[in-house]
């Protein structure tokens, strides 16, 4: 599981309003009506909580500890929502604590392998890699102009790969799984999901969820040259080249869609 680092997100805050643009050109959706798809919640639902709900983001100093902003960024990410969001001043259980004695309903935090969002009033706990894939399906719908009944290629079967191909199906689409552990693939085949077997195969699909956390491995000849590529992976799996020949048709970031969706699926 990738680890962020601080040189990675540390411009995020000043660059949600571009980015936002960018995903609603690309998608046609506004980044909240793409998190109420990727959440399955109503918009009425979302504003309602949104001067409802306080929001808080408890840093957690546990294994590697506290990334640099990290927890900044998620607040920008739910401000940037219409949320009310603050970052409690105390960490881990004190700073669950302190969230819940300042009336936060909604609270984000994060270790090394689970960045939830909890809203215990409502007896909710969103995960991360669930809500991330569902906000990539989406996105890739709206960029699409829809996904009933075409075939997505899911590059990567753990668990963002999982939760990208169980949503696929909510969509209406079918969801293809390719992973270079063959005892990942064999595990989503006895699943009864449909698999591809080499990475020749790839190029056959023009719809792809990519979800693997290996950067630069995949070059122009190996994609569709009509390929719209949604990814949640970090780092980024396509080289330069390939990024160059999709430009203008990749959707990927770090951290927003997967924050957002968190949120919305918290309300
Ligand atoms: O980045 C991560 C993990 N890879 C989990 C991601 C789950 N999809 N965790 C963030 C750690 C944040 C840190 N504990 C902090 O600053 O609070």
């Amino acid at each position: 599981m990738t680890r962020l680092t601080t040189e990675w997100i540390k411009n995020m805050k000043n660059e949600l309003p571009e980015w936002g643009r960018g995903l609603e050109e690309m998608t046609h959706m506004s980044p909240l009506n793409l998190a109420a798809v990727g959440g399955d919640v109503s918009r009425g639902r979302i504003n309602s909580a949104s001067w409802r709900i306080k929001v808080a983001v408890v840093p957690v100093t546990q294994g590697e500890g506290i990334i640099d902003t990290f927890c900044e960024q998620v607040a920008a990410i739910v401000a940037y929502m219409g949320f009310e969001v603050f970052v409690t001043e105390q960490t881990d259980v004190w700073g669950i604590y302190e969230a819940t004695q300042k009336g936060a309903g909604i609270i984000f935090l994060a270790d090394d392998m689970y960045f939830l969002a909890l809203n215990m009033s409502k007896n909710v706990v969103v995960e991360n890699s669930d809500a991330t894939a569902r906000g990539f399906v989406a996105a890739l719908e709206g960029a699409a102009g829809g996904l009933r009944d075409r075939a997505v290629l899911v590059l990567g079967g753990g668990r963002v790969g999982k939760a990208a191909l169980s949503f696929l199906r909510c969509r209406g689409a079918e969801g293809v799984v390719f992973d270079t552990d063959p005892e990942v693939l064999k595990d989503r085949a006895a699943e009864g999901w449909r698999t591809i077997k080499t990475k020749e195969e790839i190029k056959e699909f023009d719809l792809i969820v990519d979800c693997t956390p290996e950067g630069n491995w995949l070059t122009p000849d190996m994609l569709h040259p009509d390929t719209l590529f949604a990814s949640p992976g970090v780092p980024l799996s396509l080289t330069p080249e390939a990024e160059k020949m999709l430009e203008g048709r990749i959707i990927h970031d770090l951290l927003q869609l997967g924050v957002i969706t968190m949120l919305v699926m918290a309300c």
